[in-house]
């Protein structure tokens, strides 16, 4: 077993530094696109085999030192009662929008076993195949809120702030469920094998700081205070434009922080207080020439030496035209850079 990933969570030293890629599953594979094109993205969610399948391709293919499960943050919204679409090139859609009292109340608390047991049973086939760590995953409450508010993505959230401001205790009434339910789901996770845990916050960087503090931080901070009362694996947060909100999201009861590409790598190792670190690599900087790649990456692995623990990540997710060659320099250069320079 690599455990090196898990050692990186907790700041212990590891023979070379850590690598995986949010979205290491995806679009971009060949191998993912042969087995999407047999079934849209929602039935393929809920396929145990071909969601290991999928998971595994990318830790076979390139040697990343974690694993992470193959889902999508809105699987338990379907569970909480709202019908969910996934339409080709536009995203997901929530048909029925989540904007009145009525609806709030509506909303159930899923038993994740019995609601979402193609995720458990994913959990449970990937752990008897893999050799490196297994990451569990959910949304964080602010970015899933976004989603059901609004119906799908946005661009400037204009339904979600404006509950928040206008009818604050009906945003709340959506968020304290969508909190408890994402506690239990990923307490089950953890219970079903999951080795370390992340929660996605994509869209924190949309909300002023001390917007974020009120209507967003409260809520990861009440996931994480449940998760550890549960489980004692590595608890991972990632807030995308998180680097104004370094000063909140420092205090956090995490033991790693995923940092995005628009602040320096060293400039965030220095705000994170006791945390791990984990980014930070821009996705697109996956286009760049091999030369150019290669060094951007030891200058981040130079840079990560005066954290914690470093893994090294993206920014965010790959997107679907990058070159999967490309990703494989990218791998290749994390470890062969960071072990000789352990050596050194
Ligand atoms: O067409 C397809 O095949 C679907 C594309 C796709 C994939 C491969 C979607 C739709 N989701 C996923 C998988 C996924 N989503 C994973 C597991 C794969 C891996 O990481 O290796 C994970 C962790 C997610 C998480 C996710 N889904 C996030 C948080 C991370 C992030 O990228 O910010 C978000 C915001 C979503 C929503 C979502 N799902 C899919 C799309 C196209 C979107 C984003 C839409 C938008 O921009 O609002």
């Amino acid at each position: 077993m690599n455990t090196t990933f898990l050692k990186a969570c907790k700041g212990e030293q590891t023979s070379h530094v850590p690598v995986w890629f949010m979205r290491q599953a995806g679009r971009y594979l060949p191998d993912y696109q042969r087995v999407r094109s047999k079934l849209n993205f929602l039935d393929l969610c809920k396929n145990p085999a071909l969601c290991t399948e999928v998971t595994l391709q990318p830790v076979d293919i390139f040697h990343f030192d974690a694993a992470i499960l193959f889902s999508d943050i809105l699987v338990p919204m379907e569970a909480m009662g709202l019908p969910l679409e996934f339409h080709e090139g536009q995203g997901p859609v929530f048909p029925e929008p989540v904007r009145s009292q009525q609806a709030a109340e509506a909303l159930r608390i899923p038993n994740p076993a019995e609601d979402m047991p193609f995720v458990l049973e994913t959990i449970r086939l990937l752990r008897r195949e893999l050799k490196v760590p297994l990451i569990g995953f959910a949304g964080a409450p602010f970015t899933l809120a976004t989603y059901v508010i609004e119906g799908g993505s946005s661009r400037n959230f204009y339904a979600t702030k404006s509950m928040m401001f206008q009818r604050p205790e009906l945003y709340r009434l959506i968020l304290d469920k969508i909190t408890a339910c994402t506690s239990s789901y990923l307490i089950a996770q953890a219970k079903a094998g999951a080795q370390a845990l992340q929660l996605f916050d994509s869209w924190a960087g949309a909300l002023a700081p001390c917007d974020y503090e009120r209507f967003a931080l409260p809520y990861v901070q009440s996931i994480l205070a449940d998760l550890r009362k549960h489980t004692d694996i590595p608890l991972i947060y990632f807030a995308n434009h998180g680097a104004t909100l370094l000063r909140h999201t420092s205090g956090l009861d995490a033991d790693v922080l995923g940092i995005d590409w628009r602040i320096p790598l060293a400039d965030a190792i220095r705000q994170v207080g006791p945390h791990a670190v984990q980014g930070n690599l821009d996705p697109l900087a996956l286009f760049l020439p091999k030369t150019e790649l290669e060094a951007r990456i030891a200058a981040m692995l130079e840079d990560g030496k005066a954290a914690r623990g470093y893994i090294f990540n993206l920014g965010h997710g790959v997107i679907p035209e990058t070159d999967p060659d490309q990703v494989k320099i990218a791998v290749e250069a994390v470890h062969r850079f960071s072990s000789r320079s352990k050596q050194s």
